[in-house]
């Protein structure tokens, strides 16, 4: 406890952390001076690999003729499930996740084999010159249609408090509804990477683009049938991750490795845009169907929801993403009776996994979708039916899965956001605008954010660091983290250069190892300072303090005298720089070296009963979105956002704000422009930036004013009292979804028929419902 105490704002003095510092890698990423593993100079006899995908949706696989790809010039082999040494198994959680399909295809782009050639091209070339023996079989692609047939590929998972029936059957007013949401493709700019070296004795490095080099270390030994302390994974960074490098990986380094060790030459695998997209998962889609019983106010009563989600192929994260949403549906709500059901529905479509929001979303587009249709059918303002639901001593605090909320900032956060976006005025003007205009309708919409955070698994959630101090003075940094563009590692950095005192330089900053930083967890659910940064934050202070007692004893003062400053260590008016005071504890044989460890305190979950505290605490937030939408072509824009972001007291306000710039409108992109598209027989048509259409810069919404709640310290006791900002602000991209229905609603003054995402074609079909026709 003093440890974490002492990282408090109240007793350390702070120069660095807190500070909006520019992300350590900006200028080369500008540059193009970053180096991501494309760019690692190739080591001779470098091969490279590509997969043999499955082209069918569902089928028998009988086998397969490589020859005609093995007679190309510069093709070295082509390896599949029974060419494994050791264990056919990249499953994150569960066993039976194979690397390679065995005699089952059950998606189209499941792996079946990896060809490997002297380059690239000639790899891919030969990849598609394997000919495939599959029986078709009929695949099952809707999820309604899994749920008929009780296909699940996990068991459903419930949260239930109180008796839904009842404060159904007592409401005053019982509506219901319906709500489809799409899935997301991660669109990551540098799409999945490995490239394996192998070593002397059987070791093999790989270097992996991964948000969990752990994982990637464990299932390359599993595959290779060696031992773990042979496989070294390594990262710098990632061209993004955004949730999709969090179990995926595996199945690229897994591939890569097995070449490697196959051919005792290193292997590159980069994978195709189009190869990144059918090969590997995505966000779930979802269907909610709801209930719920509200009196005169709005308020919710009791509220029953049922959740089909596309599981896909197999589990991967499914379920704790299944567990996130229904511990997300209460969003900022509170709700006395509810039955929060999910079903993890099986289908011949690649295995979806982690997205920003793991499941959050769509918990929180439902329950948004509920509050908008209830004001709407009971003619009531939606921020009143808001109003009237937050927790609070009107309400209550308790959570349907039974954690408190403790430290509410609801009603701080949504005034504070509806007064900055004028919300008065403009709703006046946009009511008279639309009375004026019947063809481009605009629309206003207010949303709030609660977001737990530590990953709802307790186990995950720890995390270890290394710390070096040389003789210069200078520092080394290592820990479990991973960089993926989210700014961890300088927020990390500033962590230790503030405990130290000394320039953020001095700190260097380093690859992500499994051999310097052991069993680490996924850099994920948004924890990556909280958990790396206090690990950090241990290990520098218990090198400080063996520091502290040399410089105590060499000025001849008591411990408490001496003070770090500006990369000096002083006792009253004399003083050694950091590096002279290195050198005397080195002289004094004091180790200047220290592995942290840290755990998050007070959670627990219990996966049966589906209750407990599965978080440290919640971030809050809200957003107030604009939109226009033509009504005679669907399309759509959001003409400015305005959103407050609880981030507790920030170690870098800068890296928070791009945080919370990136991912609103990556939220706003799932819920208008992007969309993920099957044809019947199964195959994704939506592949590549000309068919699947992200957010680009002139999405954006013009006016965008982002701000951070001040002097809002974390009330509980995290790295400098800061919160976690990576997915929170996702979710406030919901308000521009809002804020289309407010713009349809105008039409007929009722419900809007409105799913997610609402493409122009969505839109349009949603306008044509409210126009009556
Ligand atoms: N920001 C950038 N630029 N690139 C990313 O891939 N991933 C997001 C978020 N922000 C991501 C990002 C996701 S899904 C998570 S969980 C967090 O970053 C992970 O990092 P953190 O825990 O350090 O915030
Ligand atoms: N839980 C969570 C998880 O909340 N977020 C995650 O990313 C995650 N990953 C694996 C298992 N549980
Ligand atoms: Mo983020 S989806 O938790 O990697």
């Amino acid at each position: 406890m003093t440890i974490s105490r002492s990282a408090d704002a109240k007793i350390v003095q702070r120069s660095i952390v807190g500070k909006g510092i520019a992300h350590d890698s900006a200028a080369r990423h500008v540059a193009g001076e970053a180096n991501y593993i494309d760019d690692m100079p190739e080591l001779p006899g470098t091969l490279h690999a590509a997969f043999v995908l499955s082209p069918v949706a569902h089928g028998q696989l009988h086998g397969f003729d490589a020859s005609e790809a093995l007679a190309m010039d510069g093709v070295a082999g082509v390896w599949a499930a029974k060419d494994i040494p050791g264990h056919n198994e990249v499953g994150p959680i569960l066993h039976g996740e194979t690397l390679f399909a065995e005699d089952i295809v059950d998606h189209e782009g499941r792996v079946i084999a990896v060809v490997a050639a002297r380059d690239f091209e000639t790899a891919y070339r030969a990849a598609k010159k394997v000919k495939l023996d599959i029986e078709t079989l009929e695949p099952v692609l809707d999820i309604e249609e899994a749920h008929r047939r009780k296909s699940y590929v996990l068991p459903s998972q419930e949260v239930i408090e109180g008796d839904v029936e009842t404060a159904l059957a007592g409401a005053p007013h019982v509506i219901a509804g319906k709500l489809r949401m799409g899935g997301q493709d991660h669109f990551y700019l540098e799409t999945h990477i490995a490239y394996a070296i192998p070593g002397e004795n059987g070791e093999m490095l790989v270097h992996s683009s991964t948000q969990h080099p752990t994982e990637v270390q464990h299932h390359v030994a599993g595959i290779l049938g060696i031992h773990a302390n042979a496989v070294e994974c390594q990262v710098r960074r990632m061209g993004g991750g955004f949730g999709g490098k969090e179990s995926q990986p595996t199945i690229i380094a897994g591939a890569a490795a097995l070449v490697a060790a196959k051919t005792g030459k290193p292997c590159k695998m980069r994978l195709k845009r189009r190869d990144d997209m059918i090969a590997t998962g995505k966000r779930h889609d979802y269907i909610a169907n709801w209930k719920a019983g509200v009196d005169n106010r709005g308020r919710i009563l009791g509220l029953d929801v049922e959740y089909l989600a596309r599981a896909g192929n197999l589990p991967d994260l499914t379920g704790p993403v299944i567990t996130r949403t229904l511990t997300h549906t209460d969003n900022s709500y509170f709700i006395p009776n509810a039955r929060f059901i999910g079903h993890a529905c099986k289908t011949n479509t690649v295995s979806n996994t982690a997205f920003r929001g793991f499941g959050g979303p769509q918990g929180i587009i439902t329950i948004e979708a509920v509050i908008d249709t209830v004001a709407r059918e009971l003619k009531l303002d939606p921020n009143a039916v808001r109003a009237v639901n937050y927790y609070g001593d009107e309400t209550g605090d308790m959570t349907p899965y039974g954690q408190q909320v403790e430290d509410n900032r609801l009603v701080e956060v949504t005034d504070a956001v509806l007064g900055s976006a004028e919300w008065e005025r403009r709703r006046a003007e946009i009511d008279a605008h639309n009375a004026a205009n019947p063809v481009i309708r605009r629309g206003l919409a207010m949303m709030p954010i609660k977001f737990g955070i530590s990953f709802n698994l307790t186990s995950l959630n720890q995390a270890g660091a290394l710390v070096h101090v040389y003789l210069d003075g200078s520092i080394f940094l290592n820990h479990g983290g991973t960089e993926m563009g989210q700014g961890l590692f300088v927020k990390v950095a500033q962590v230790v250069a503030e405990v130290f005192q000394v320039e953020l330089d001095m700190v260097r900053i380093s690859s992500t190892a499994t051999g310097k930083v052991p069993n680490t967890s996924a850099t994920a659910a948004s924890t990556g300072s909280d958990l790396n940064g206090m690990a950090a934050f241990k290990a520098a202070t218990a090198i400080k303090a063996r520091m502290t007692r040399v410089a105590a004893e060499h000025f001849d003062v008591e411990e408490d005298v001496i003070i770090y400053r500006e990369g000096r260590v002083h006792a009253d008016n004399r003083s050694v720089s950091f590096g002279e005071l290195a050198k005397m504890a080195w002289a004094k044989r004091i180790q200047l070296s220290e592995a942290g460890h840290y755990a998050t305190p007070k959670i627990h979950w219990d996966g049966k009963t589906m209750k407990g505290r599965p978080f440290f605490y919640f971030s809050y937030g809200a957003a107030v979105a604009e939109v226009a939408v033509d009504t005679l072509t669907g399309e759509t824009r959001c003409l400015r956002a305005d959103i407050l972001q609880d981030v507790g007291s920030p170690l870098n306000p800068a890296i928070d704000l791009g945080q919370i710039e990136g991912a609103f409108v990556q939220g706003m992109g799932w819920v208008t422009c992007e969309e993920l598209w099957w044809d019947k027989s199964g195959r994704l048509r939506t592949v590549g930036p000309s068919t699947y259409k992200i957010p680009g810069s002139r999405d954006v919404p013009p006016e965008f004013n982002v701000r951070i709640l001040d002097n809002m310290p974390n009330r509980e006791e995290t790295v400098f009292r800061s919160k976690a900002i990576g997915e929170p602000p996702l979710m406030l991209g919901i308000s521009v979804w809002l804020a289309i229905r407010d713009a349809i609603a105008s039409i007929h003054g009722g419900v809007p028929q409105l799913d997610s995402p609402a493409t122009p074609e969505e839109v349009l079909r949603a306008v044509r419902v409210a126009q009556g026709g």
